[in-house]
């Protein structure tokens, strides 16, 4: 998910290239308000945190541009792709590591690859299922030995 600070920064088409250009296949994509409700089940997981209250305000503070990837490994690499959480310790040729500076404001979310749960709970919050479209794109097999 592209989130609100990037969206405010016009970087939605450059986080979305970045991944496209890996050979990732997007599978869904939603410009959206996210409300205090869904904001606090997103990030269910974060509740007793302190930080809790300042994140669901920054989440639900403009639209946010949610998305559905596929490709090899695809929650593994697109966190990779992302970054560590605090773009102060992200790798430069990451999306956090060139686009953004602070931890309160590191411009995109993604699944967790450590918790296997995390991607289909999240997809389901933000998607129905007719929204998620199968298709072949035309360059597979110059992707896929
Ligand atoms: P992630 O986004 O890399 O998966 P999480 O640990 O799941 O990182 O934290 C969710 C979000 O909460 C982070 O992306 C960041 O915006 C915010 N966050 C995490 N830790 C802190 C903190 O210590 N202070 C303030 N915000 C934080
Ligand atoms: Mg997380």
């Amino acid at each position: 998910m592209v989130k609100p600070d990037a969206v405010q920064r016009g970087l939605i088409g450059e986080v979305v290239s970045r991944l496209e250009s890996r050979g990732l296949k997007m599978v869904g994509g939603k410009f959206m308000q996210i409300d205090q409700e869904l904001a606090e089940e997103h990030y269910a997981e974060h509740t007793d945190e302190p930080f809790f209250g300042d994140l669901v305000e920054f989440i639900t503070a403009g639209p946010v541009f949610a998305m559905v990837w596929e490709g090899a490994d695809v929650t593994r690499q697109v966190r990779e792709m992302m970054g560590a959480t605090d773009p102060a310790e992200a790798a430069p040729g990451t999306i956090r590591g060139d686009l953004a500076l602070d931890l309160g404001r590191n411009a995109i979310h993604g699944s967790d690859h450590e918790d296997p749960e995390s991607n289909e709970r999240e997809i389901s919050l933000f998607f129905d299922d007719e929204e998620l479209i199968e298709y072949e794109r035309i360059d597979e097999s110059w992707l896929y030995e």
